[in-house]
């Protein structure tokens, strides 16, 4: 998900409170008995009390301090309690319902510093603390129902709020933070159960023989005071058999609920994810042949040696009929070695790939996972009936991105080829991973821990429905913000940043992932990253490379809440975040542009200038030079202090170069940045290409652009990254946003005959405002790239993969080998504005492979010539991946030094490296 301005990528219907028993309304006394074993079967949500609703306008700092932003201070405060929920606090009248009270009074001390930072973004209001003598009793009142009140003289209500808990919790359970075995831990001939739920009044566990029969036991747990964890340990091993937790917790506008909740620490689940299922992970029963020794592959030594292919489990088999038809779309379609999709693969793993990145994997909310509905569109290349049917079907088809995390830590279940079966999704989603290293590729995950799939007292909320109010970040009147499209987390509070790095190492230590792709990093502060980074690398014993979305906006923009996990302000941390830099210059214009703006905001290798097409008018020089040297600082590895001469005939620092009012340059390494120029979020580059370019643009040239960003993108310092199927020309059809475009949009074509460009109108959601722009386009079967050009992309791709790969000269180490080494010519005022080149000096450079590497990037639709005087005399030849038998660019082999003169010839729309 690429940020705000990028389209919301929601998720589908949300549940209603439709299941949900009510068993006492407001007013009269709730029945709070012990479950029963009866209580284990019934409805996800049981209300024991209705509550009044009230917002949470005040703050808990600590175990003793709470803010109230904006109360007149000039005020009595009481904090009244209910252990049941029953408060009326109406403004005018008494508090009735109340169990008692305390005493509230301004706090004239100062606050902790540690504090001060933390909550630094509430608006000013008095700060109130409870009595020295009333704070042992928190704990307790903080399992029921308080409401903070500002009171007239006479005692009547003048203002009333809830308050948010989670300073309070994170001060009192601070112990919590060092538990370990939150879930289930499986021993010999025992099974223990930890749940942390510090609010709750009580908790049990319900144990089921099956994914679907009735309960089988139900147990008390106990509660540990220091902790605010709940345990339980059964003398038998359970593994195979399921549980859910039944919970009592007075929850805000509800009231005291029995919630029947899944386990936050879920490592597989039954369909659907109804029930928690009882495994250990470390059981031979668990791990295919062969696991426990199976190495990941070691191609990457550095971070900077990445190079990445992001792909969705079901796009990458659900259209190839070489995969069995019972795999496909699953896990297991991986380890059919000898389909397309999987000699795919392998051929890009040998010609220097190094890591599949998996879209999201752990379970998520949107697909149902049995039965889900497999429509099969149809129409004309402009027509609408395929998006129709696609929309009308999105609800319970079996396709989203899945950026909807539902359980963290557990594999989704669609993927798997019986999802009632909690150990056949565990099973297969590793061989899935012995599969891929096998092919010599390492394999990281997409992670989604900025949000989740639904909150609150929803039935697939999961983390609201066992601590009320604690996972999710509140807006000042305590409602869930929503700025990453959906609920979001709060990873600055002790346990949600606790659950998201227990998660990630589960899945390095339990699955071998070897990479990690964070989702909204930016709204995730620096500190937990880091302190995630420790602990993946430590439980791999090798480094586990960590990248992510750094954008900056929201309620954490700027650091409002903590120092963030974003492009400015990871610099140094070693973690790399995606740089939008040198894909805007290349793509042109923005991700959110809509209406003529997606055709006339051309980018360097799609006609800026040189090659305007009819929306875009003949734009100034200065465009295409500006786009330029953005480019060049991608190729530079968006390094803060890199020096560059502009097109201004400056030599400035690239963090002195603008970018939208922000520095160009950000990292202070190559290891934290990531160069793509295609990735899920937005069109594909083909089809921002098909905007862009002028409509007249032979499919071979098109190919040849395609190659062109994809070699901008390759010899870029940092991690290379690149969309599935970008190197076939992928298509979605000029879909905007394609989480929810099913299969038809989103497939992929492994016997390379079509790229499926024009296969209907995109979705209407997203789309439908440029309908009539996107009608002729469609409609223009001329814009269909043939099966020779996707073949020439594909070749062509893989043919920079080995250049990359061949030299450590475009995967330098650090800033300062990129200093040293890295010389861009033809920069300047009087630099040939269509071609970017840069010298690399491999002298000494272990890996190199060269003495001398220089690439050059003619973006024109004709021959260009630059001259660079510092390149006389020298003994260049092409590299000898042009030149060999098979290389796929024969255009490239025209391309000409003189070393009388510097000169490069260089022939149009081509990318060619000499070395020496
Ligand atoms: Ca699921
Ligand atoms: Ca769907």
């Amino acid at each position: 998900m690429a940020g705000k301005s990028q389209g919301v990528r929601g998720h589908g219907g949300k549940l209603s409170l439709g299941a949900a028993l009510v068993l006492t309304a407001f007013g009269a006394q709730a029945q709070t008995g012990a479950p029963d074993l009866a209580s284990c079967d019934a409805p996800f949500q049981t209300v024991l009390q209705q509550s009044a609703a009230f917002d949470a306008r005040a703050v808990w700092l600590d175990r003793q301090l709470a803010k109230w932003p904006g109360a007149d201070a000039a005020s009595s405060f009481k904090l009244y309690h209910s252990a049941t929920g029953r408060i009326d606090a109406s403004p005018g009248a008494r508090v009735g319902g109340a169990d008692g009270s305390l005493a509230m009074t301004p706090h004239t001390g100062g606050i902790p510093a540690h504090l001060a930072a933390r909550f630094k973004y509430l608006a000013a209001g008095p700060v109130l603390a409870v009595s020295a003598a009333d704070q042992a009793r928190l704990p307790s009142l903080l399992k029921g129902q308080l409401v903070l009140v500002r009171e007239a003289a006479d005692g009547t209500v003048r203002d009333a709020t809830t308050l948010q808990t989670a300073g309070a919790l994170d001060d009192i359970y601070a112990a919590a933070n060092q538990v370990d075995g939150l879930g289930v831990t499986v021993g010999k001939a025992r099974t223990g159960f930890k749940l942390w739920a510090p609010t709750a009044r009580q908790a049990a566990l319900c144990v089921y023989d099956t994914g679907d029969a009735k309960a089988s036991s139900i147990e008390a747990l106990r509660f540990d005071t220091a902790t605010g964890v709940w345990s339980a340990n059964k003398r038998a091993d359970l593994s195979g058999k399921y549980y859910k937790y039944l919970v009592d917790v007075v929850a805000p506008g509800m009231g005291l609920v029995r919630n029947a909740v899944t386990d936050p620490y879920s490592v597989s689940l039954t369909t659907d994810s109804r029930r928690s299922y009882i495994a250990d992970l470390d059981a031979p029963k668990l791990k295919p042949a062969g696991w426990d020794k199976a190495r990941p592959p070691t191609k990457v030594a550095a971070q900077t040696d990445m190079s990445v292919y992001e792909l969705h489990v079901r796009d990458f088999s659900i259209n190839d009929a070489t995969v069995s038809a019972a795999n496909r779309g699953k896990y297991t379609a991986f380890t059919e070695a000898g389909s397309n999709g999987m000699k795919h693969l392998a051929a890009l793993s040998k010609a220097g790939l190094t890591d599949i990145h998996l879209l999201p994997v752990y379970d998520i909310g949107s697909v149902p996972e049995k039965n889900c509905a497999e429509p099969r569109p149809a129409g004309a290349p402009d027509g609408d009936s395929q998006q129709a049917l696609v929309a009308a079907t999105q609800g319970k088809d079996c396709y989203n991105w899945g950026y909807d995390p539902y359980h963290y830590s557990a594999p989704e279940g669609s993927y798997a080829t019986d999802p009632a079966d909690g150990a056949r999704r565990v099973i297969e989603f590793r061989q899935m991973v012995m599969a891929l290293h096998k092919a010599g590729l390492r394999v990281g995950m997409d992670v989604v821990y900025n949000h989740t799939y639904i909150a609150g007292q929803n039935e697939k909320s999961v983390l609201d429905r066992v601590v009320p109010g604690y996972y999710h970040r509140l807006d000042a009147k305590g409602g869930i913000e929503r700025s990453t499209c959906c609920d979001n987390t709060a990873t600055e509070n002790m346990m949600m940043a606790k659950l998201m790095i227990d998660s990630a190492e589960l899945w390095t230590r339990h699955y071998k992932i070897d990479s990690f792709r964070f989702d909204l990093m930016g709204h995730q502060p620096r500190a937990a990253m880091e302190a995630l980074q420790t602990r993946v690398d430590k439980a791999a014993g090798r480094p586990v490379n960590l990248i992510g979305e750094g954008w900056n906006f929201g309620e954490v923009e700027n650091g409002a809440r903590f120092v963030q996990a974003s492009q400015l302000s990871l610099n140094g941390s070693g973690i790399g975040t995606f740089s939008d830099r040198g894909r805007d210059a290349v793509r042109g214009g923005g991700a959110g542009d809509g209406g003529n703006d997606m055709f006339a905001r051309q980018g360097y290798i799609n006609g800026l200038v040189y090659d305007a097409n009819t929306h875009a008018g003949q734009r100034p020089q200065e465009d295409l030079l500006r786009a330029s040297d953005l480019v060049k600082v991608g190729l530079a590895g968006t390094l803060r202090t890199y020096q560059l001469k502009t097109y201004k005939d400056a030599v400035q620092e690239l963090q002195a170069i603008d970018y939208a009012g922000q520095p160009a340059g950000y990292a202070s390494e190559p290891s934290e940045v990531v160069n793509y120029v295609e990735n899920h979020d937005n069109q594909t580059l083909y089809d921002v290409n098909v905007f862009k370019l002028p409509v007249s643009t032979s499919g071979a040239d098109r190919a040849r652009v395609q190659i062109l960003g994809a070699a901008i993108n390759t010899f870029s310092q940092g991690v290379a990254y690149y969309h599935a199927g970008m190197d076939i020309l992928r298509s979605k059809s000029l879909d905007r946003n394609s989480f929810e475009s099913g299969d038809w949009f989103n497939r992929l074509d492994w016997t390379y005959q079509d790229n499926y460009y024009g296969v209907g109108l995109p979705p209407a959601a997203d789309n439908g405002k440029d309908y009539a722009l996107l009608k002729p386009l469609l409609a223009n079967a001329a814009i269909k790239p043939a099966p020779a050009d996707i073949a020439f992309a594909r070749d062509a791709f893989r043919d920079l993969l080995r250049i990359r790969g061949g030299s450590t000269l475009f995967r330098m180490r650090t800033a300062a080998d990129i200093k040293r080494r890295l010389h861009f010519l033809n920069t300047g005022s009087a630099q040939v504005p269509t071609v970017v080149a840069a010298r690399l000096d491999g002298a000494g450079y272990a890996g190199a492979g060269f003495k001398t590497v220089t690439y050059l990037i003619n973006v024109d639709k004709v021959e260009q010539s630059i001259v660079a005087e510092g390149e006389k005399g020298k003994r260049y030849r092409l590299h000898p991946v042009h030149t060999a038998a098979g290389a796929a660019d024969q255009r490239a082999k025209e391309a000409r030094y003189d070393g009388a003169t510097g000169r490069f010839t260089v022939p149009a729309r081509t990318a060619v490296v000499f070395v020496e």
